[in-house]
C-alpha cells in the first residue's frame, strides 16, 4: 500500500533536516518501506484539508490506505510496529524501546523546545538574554543522566532501535547551540545515528526538497 507523508514545501531550516519528517523518512528508510511525499506550504498546512489529517495544521502526517496519522512519535510507532528493524522481538526489551521513544518526547525534547520558545517567541522581551541560560542549564539536567546512563554503549538498550532513532533525532536539535560537545558520548551517539545509511538517504531526500534540487537517483 502507498505511504503518504506531508513535509514542508520549503523546510524553514534550510533541508538541515530538524523538521519533524526526518524522522518519519528515517524511520520508513529502516524497514525499507518506500513513501511519497506531499510538500506543503505554510498555507496549505492550516487549510481544512490539511486540518482533517491533523487538526493542528502541521507537519508530518502519514497516510497509508484508510489509516491516517499525524504526530511523529505515533508515526515513528506505527512503523515499527508493523515493519521488522525497529524494535526487538522480545517483550521486554520491546517495551524498554518504546520506552525510549516516550522518554525522548516526553523528557528530552520539551526541555530543547525551550530554546525555540525564548529565541523567536519571546526573543524581544527584556527578559530573554537572562532566560536563555536557564534553559540550557534545564537542558543539561536532561543530558547528564542521559549520558551516564548512554556510558560507552554504542545505542541506548542493546541494538540500534526506535527509541535511538527518535532519541538522536530530538537530539540533532542540539547540534549548533554546542552543548552536546560537553558530554562527548551524546555527541558520538548522535554522529553514530546520522551514520546511518538509512538516516543519510532521510537527509538527502528532506534536503532536496527543501533546496528544491531533486535527490540524486
Ligand atoms: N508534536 C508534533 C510532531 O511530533 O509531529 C509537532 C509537529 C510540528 O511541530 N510540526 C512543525 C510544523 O508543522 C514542523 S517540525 N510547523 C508549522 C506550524 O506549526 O505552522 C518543527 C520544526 C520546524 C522548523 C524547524 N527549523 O526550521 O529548524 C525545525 C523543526
Amino acid at each position: 500500500m502507498t505511504i503518504t507523508i506531508t513535509a514542508f514545501e520549503r523546510s524553514p531550516d534550510g533541508g538541515k533536516g530538524l523538521a519533524r519528517d526526518t524522522r518519519v523518512r528515517w524511520a520508513l528508510e529502516e524497514v525499507g518501506q518506500p513513501y511519497t511525499v506531499r510538500p506543503l506550504s505554510m498555507q496549505a498546512m492550516k487549510e481544512a484539508a490539511h486540518r482533517c489529517l491533523n487538526p493542528f495544521g502541521q507537519i508530518p502526517t502519514y497516510e497509508e490506505g484508510d489509516l491516517c496519522l499525524f504526530e511523529s512519535g505515533a508515526i515513528v510507532f506505527h512503523i515499527a510496529e508493523r515493519c521488522a528493524g525497529l524494535l526487538p522481538a522480545e517483550a521486554n526489551a520491546r517495551s524498554r524501546a518504546i520506552m525510549w521513544m516516550f522518554a525522548a518526547l516526553n523528557s528530552v525534547e520539551p526541555a530543547i523546545l525551550e530554546i525555540v520558545v525564548v529565541k523567536f517567541a519571546e526573543g524581544d522581551k527584556p527578559w530573554a538574554s537572562e532566560r536563555m541560560p536557564l534553559v540550557f542549564d534545564r537542558i543539561r539536567q536532561r543530558l547528564r543522566p542521559l549520558s551516564d546512563r548512554l556510558g560507552e554503549a554504542e545505542w541506548l538498550d542493546g541494538a540500534f532501535s526506535a527509541g535511538d532513532l527518535i532519541m538522536v533525532s530530538v537530539l540533532l536539535r542540539l547540534r549548533l547551540s554546542g552543548i552536546l560537545d560537553e558530554f562527548p558520548n551524546l555527541a558520538a551517539y548522535v554522529a553514530r545515528g546520522e551514520a546511518r545509511p538509512a538516516y543519510q538517504r532521510a537527509f538527502v531526500a528532506q534536503l532536496a526538497q527543501a533546496t528544491g534540487n531533486p535527490a540524486p537517483v
